[in-house]
């Protein structure tokens, strides 16, 4: 679907809020990662709002879309994402990681309308999005698989076995996103476990391989047609990102990979978020 301008600007809206809703749900919850959710934020935008074919109101239509996300840890801004497309009341964001929520701290299949894998152990959701295009294949299904992994699980063996799976399978409905936050747990990547030169790798395995800004949701939607339009391969689409975006004291820094502001800390992140929602807003005017 072509993307005009008018919905590009408002889903650049859409995501500060999603950043500002996420800022709020992890504050009253005491727990949950905040890097790598706000840098993802237009990523899930992007897909929520323009790239899947779904209907939030039909979570186990056949021939939808499936979004697998992999690493789920992330998923506090897949639940804001999903809350706003309308797969479940906006309220419940507030019982991220109670006890009994249907929000719990990593996603868990069947629980969740929308959340299409139980997510948490990384490395394993591309094996299962790989089983789901090869299931589309020979059901001669028309939907498309997307699976947004993380850097750091790209340290996980068992992701790379499901590169060579998908390029094995000629797996060209199948397009996975890589958050290339350059962060992982307890470091950069390239400190902990180097991870360049990471387009050549994919390469290497004979994968079509795009390179974006992951903060620029015409270059993501853009890179999703041109996958598609890919016959040969399977792809994977690069999106550079900066953890904490949005956020100045959180912005590249590892320690906020796993850690919920505190009261004043979320109050200081909400006004850096609301000054660049604004500086957005006057741009499109
Ligand atoms: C198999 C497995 N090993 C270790 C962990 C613990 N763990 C959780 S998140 C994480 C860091 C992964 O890096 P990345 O996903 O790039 O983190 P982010 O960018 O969100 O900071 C680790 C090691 C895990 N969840 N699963
Ligand atoms: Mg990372």
């Amino acid at each position: 679907m072509s993307l005009h301008e008018g919905k590009l600007k408002s889903m650049e809206e859409r995501a500060m809020k999603i950043r500002e809703l996420l800022i709020e749900e992890l504050l009253e919850a005491g727990s949950g990662h905040s890097a790598g959710p706000l840098g993802a934020a237009e990523i899930f935008t992007a897909f929520y709002f323009h790239i899947l074919n779904h209907d939030p109101k039909k979570p186990d239509w056949a021939d939808r879309d499936r979004l697998v996300l992999s690493c789920g840890h992330i998923c506090p801004v897949q639940y804001v994402a999903l809350a706003c497309a309308g797969y479940f009341p906006m309220d419940e964001l507030k019982t991220l990681r109670c006890l009994g929520s249907r929000l719990q701290g990593h996603p868990h299949r069947g629980s969740l309308p929308g959340v299409e894998t139980t997510s948490g152990p990384l490395g394993s959701g591309l094996a299962q999005a790989c089983g789901m295009a090869l299931a589309a294949r020979l059901d001669e299904k028309k939907y498309r698989v997307y699976c947004i992994t993380s850097d750091g699980e790209h340290e996980e063996g068992n992701h790379w076995e499901a590169v060579m799976f998908a390029r094995r399978h000629r797996l060209n409905n199948l397009t996975v996103v890589v958050d290339r936050n350059n962060i992982q747990i307890d470091g950069n990547t390239e400190e902990v476990m180097p991870l360049e030169p990471f387009a050549e790798k994919y390469k290497a395995f004979g994968w079509n391989v795009l390179e974006i800004d992951g903060h620029n949701i015409r270059e993501l939607v853009d890179a999703t047609h041109e996958a598609e339009a890919t016959y040969e391969a399977p792809t994977v689409i690069i999106a550079h990102t900066i953890p904490g975006r949005g956020v100045g004291f959180m912005e590249r820094d590892y320690r906020w990979h796993g850690k919920p502001p505190n009261k004043d800390e979320a109050k200081r992140a909400l006004t850096d978020l609301r000054t660049l929602e604004g500086k957005i807003r006057s741009e499109h005017q």
